[in-house]
C-alpha cells in the first residue's frame, strides 16, 4: 500500500532533519513532500485546500507553526495564539476532508502547566495555566490535542500528536530575537568571535549569556527526533499524546550549555550571566517513560557531539543559516 507523506513546516529545522533521514532511508512505496509557505500559507483555508487538493496526502506530519524561542514568545503572545490556531484548524479541517488516514501534530513541553509536580507526562497537559511567557503558544499548541481527540471521536480519524523536549540542530533558526537558545547563543558566540573587535584576542572577550543560567532544559537533537516522529509515524496508533524527550537525566543547565558551546567553538574568552534578562520557565522536567517502554533501545546522540555538529554546520553554512 503506498502512501504520501506531506510534512508541513517541512522547510524548518526539525522538517529538514526528518528529510535528510528519508533521503537516507529511501523508503519503497512512499513519496514525501517537504512543504514551506511557498507552498501554502496554512493560514488561509483556500490556500491550505489548495495544497492538499494537489498533493492528495495518505499521511500528514504537521510541524508547521508560528516558531520562536522566550524572547519572541514574551512580546508576541496573540500572534502566536492566532497564527497557529488558524495554521492547525486548517491542517486538521482538510486533513479529515480528504481522508487522510494519520496526522502526527506537533505539541512541546513548553507548554504543560507551569505549577505542577515533576516528572511531566503526557496525562497533565491539560492541568493548569501555562507559564505566562508563552501561554498564546502554550494554549494553541493544547487545542491541537482537544481537536485531534474531538476528530477521533466524531469522525474516528486517527489524529494524533508528539511532544518534544526543546529541539536543536542544523538548519535551525539562528535570528537574534526570535531563536531559541541554542541557535541563539550559536549566532552572538559566532558574532563575538569572529565579527566583534577583530583585533582583540580572543581570550580577552566576555560572551554574555542571557539570565542567570539556572534554569533547566532538555535538549534533543533534530536528528534524534525525526528518526522518533517517523517511528510514530509508522507504529503508535493511539490519540493520546507521547511525549519525544531525551532523560530527565540528560537536563542540563544554561550554564553547562553555555560550556558546552564554548567547547564547540573553542573559545578562549569568559562568560558572564546577564540577570537583568528574563530566565522564562526555570523547569520543565518531561519523563520519557512511555517512549521508552515502546523503544526500549533507542540511542539518543551524546549532547556535546550534537553540539559540535550543529556548531560546525552553523560555521560550514554561515551564509545560507537563517540569521
Ligand atoms: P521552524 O524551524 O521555525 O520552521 C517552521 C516551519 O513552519 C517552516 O517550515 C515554515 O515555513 C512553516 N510555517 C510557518 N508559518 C507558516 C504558514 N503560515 N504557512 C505554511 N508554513 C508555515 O520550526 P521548528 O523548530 O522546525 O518547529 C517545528 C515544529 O516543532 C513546530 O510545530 C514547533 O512548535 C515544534 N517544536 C519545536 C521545538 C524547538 O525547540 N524548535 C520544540 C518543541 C516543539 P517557511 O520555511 O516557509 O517559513
Ligand atoms: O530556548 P529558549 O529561548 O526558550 O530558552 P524556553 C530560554 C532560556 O535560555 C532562558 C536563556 O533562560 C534565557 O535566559 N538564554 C541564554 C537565551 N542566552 C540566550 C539567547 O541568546 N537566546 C535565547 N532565546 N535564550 C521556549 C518557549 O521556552 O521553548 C517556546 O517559549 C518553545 O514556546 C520552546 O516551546 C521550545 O526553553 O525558555
Amino acid at each position: 500500500m503506498s502512501k504520501t507523506v506531506l510534512v508541513t513546516g517541512g522547510t524548518g529545522l526539525v522538517g529538514k532533519a526528518i528529510e535528510a533521514v528519508i533521503n537516507e532511508e529511501k523508503p519503497p512505496n512512499e513519496r514525501w513532500l517537504f512543504v514551506g509557505s511557498k507552498d501554502a500559507d496554512l493560514t488561509d483555508l483556500q490556500s491550505t485546500r489548495a495544497m492538499f487538493e494537489r498533493y492528495q496526502p495518505t499521511h500528514v506530519i504537521h510541524l508547521a507553526a508560528m516558531v520562536g524561542g522566550l524572547f519572541h514568545n514574551m512580546n508576541n503572545n496573540l500572534d502566536f495564539l492566532r497564527k497557529n490556531i488558524q495554521i492547525n484548524d486548517n491542517v486538521l479541517l482538510l486533513s479529515h476532508e480528504y481522508k487522510v488516514q494519520k496526522v502526527v501534530s506537533c505539541l512541546s513541553t513548553c507548554i504543560f502547566p507551569d505549577k505542577t509536580s515533576y516528572p511531566i507526562d503526557e496525562t497533565m497537559i491539560h492541568n493548569g495555566p501555562p507559564h505566562d511567557s508563552n501561554f498564546g503558544y502554550s494554549y494553541a499548541k493544547r487545542l491541537i490535542d482537544i481537536t485531534n481527540r474531538a476528530y477521533n471521536q466524531q469522525h474516528g480519524d486517527m489524529f494524533t500528536s508528539v511532544v518534544p523536549c526543546n529541539v536543536f540542530g542544523p538548519f535551525d533558526n539562528f535570528t537574534p530575537g526570535v531563536s531559541h537558545v541554542i541557535p541563539g547563543m550559536i549566532h552572538r558566540l559566532h558574532e563575538t568571535i569572529y565579527l566583534t573587535d577583530p583585533e582583540k584576542p580572543q581570550k580577552e572577550k566576555i560572551f554574555s549569556v542571557y539570565g542567570t543560567g539556572k534554569p533547566l532544559r532538555q535538549f534533543i537533537y533534530s536528528k534524534d527526533l525525526a528518526k522518533l516522529f517517523i517511528w510514530v509515524l509508522r507504529e503508535y496508533e493511539n490519540v493520546e499524546p507521547i511525549i519525544l524527550s531525551v532523560d530527565e537525566a540528560a537536563e542540563v543547565t544554561i550554564a553547562h550549555l553555555a560550556e558546552s558551546l564554548v567547547q564547540g567553538f573553542q573559545f578562549k574568552g569568559k562568560l558572564e550571566f546577564d540577570s537583568s534578562k528574563a530566565d522564562g520557565q526555570y523547569k520543565k522536567t518531561a519523563s520519557n517513560a512511555k517512549l521508552r517502554k515502546l523503544l526500549p533501545d533507542f540511542q539518543f546522540t551524546d549532547f556535546d557531539l550534537a553540539i559540535k555538529e550543529t556548531v560546525q554546520w552553523y560555521i560550514d553554512n554561515y551564509e545560507k543559516a537563517r540569521k
